[in-house]
């Protein structure tokens, strides 16, 4: 399964030492195309190193963490040439900060959606921007919520968000088995009309939580999109920090062009899963998140990675093998 998709020989194609201010890890970028190039939006999490890290296990201490968004650009969607400062970040009495950028195009408008942790819960924000310069926040949800994607062009006269709550009560008896679910807005702020898309239960090779990944994109035979999904590892997983127990994998499904809560197929296997020492090793090892997935006009489909919550990364395939991958055979 996994050979449906080829990492790019020049993994990881952004990381800690390419950014020219203070960054620790990069990982977990939204990607898009704008006026003739591809941008990039990654989070950047600063403020300690490896070498802290792994001296704070010892002392028990929690080593020093900010996170800030930072930008890149690329002629190619390879090579990538950062911005010289973050572009965004929010702090103030109430958020902590904003992390996980992800980059959709709608009707000519680039718009991020991102995760945010508050002091009362993790909220999923949107904001819009015309320069990647200064970004305006235009919602943001109740907690708990995030992994919110949008999809590249309005279905039915409004915008649509694929999302994960995190239902924590009714999911007793089961922890952690949190959902995809769509939403619809007329304007990206007030957002409803709600509908569960896959649930945790319907991942076999996973187990754990699952979310939406990287923004869909339009095939023929409906909406390819990636998604995340968590297995549980009882030994603990190579990481910086004392320890660490969970598995991320992608995964693929096709959801129905007009209707995107229903789902038209699903890989049976995980798309992808941690294998190059750059996936199975770091900060927090075998993470593989999607963030970012293009479809370039000669049918090669770009999914870009953060691999280890460390660095980010690139693998491609044909879109025509990851529709089929979706199909009954
Ligand atoms: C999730 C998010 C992601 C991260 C992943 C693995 O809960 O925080 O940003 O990549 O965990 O640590």
């Amino acid at each position: 399964m996994s050979e449906l998709l080829k990492r790019n020989p020049a993994n990881p194609i952004l990381s800690a030492r390419d950014i020219p201010y203070d960054a620790s890890l990069i990982f977990n970028a939204g990607i898009c195309r704008y006026e003739g190039r591809y941008v990039m939006l990654f989070r950047n999490d600063y403020g300690s190193t490896e070498a802290e890290w792994r001296a704070a296990r010892e002392s028990g201490a929690y080593p020093r963490l900010s996170t800030n968004i930072g930008i890149a650009f690329s002629d190619d969607g390879i090579r990538w040439t950062p911005g010289p400062r973050p572009v965004f970040q929010l702090r103030d009495d109430e958020i902590l900060r904003a992390y996980d950028p992800r980059l959709s195009v709608v009707d000519g408008q680039p718009v991020v959606c991102f995760a945010v942790d508050t002091r009362h819960g993790l909220r999923g924000g949107i904001a819009v921007t015309d320069d990647f310069e200064t970004f305006r926040v235009v919602s943001l949800s109740v907690p708990d919520n995030r992994n919110m994607v949008l999809f590249p062009e309005k279905i039915g006269g409004n915008y649509m968000r694929l999302e994960r709550p995190m239902p924590v009560y009714s999911r007793w008896g089961a922890p952690e088995q949190f959902d995809i679910w769509l939403s619809a807005s007329p304007d990206l702020r007030f957002w409803g009309d709600s509908r569960l898309v896959l649930g945790a239960e319907k991942v076999p090779w996973a187990g754990s939580k699952i979310g939406p990944a990287a923004p869909p994109v339009r095939t023929p035979k409906g909406w390819l999109t990636t998604f995340h999904a968590v297995r549980a590892s009882e030994a603990s997983l190579p990481c910086w920090e004392r320890e660490w127990h969970k598995e991320y994998l992608a995964g693929l499904m096709l959801l129905d062009l007009e209707d995107p809560s229903k789902i038209v197929g699903m890989a049976p296997e995980p798309l992808l899963e941690a294998r190059e020492p750059y996936e199975r090793e770091g900060f927090r090892g075998h993470v593989i998140f999607p963030g970012g997935m293009l479809l370039e006009p000669s049918g090669e489909v770009k999914i870009y990675y953060g691999a280890a919550d460390t660095v980010e990364c690139l693998a491609t395939g044909s879109v025509d093998d990851l529709v089929a991958a979706c199909l009954p055979r």
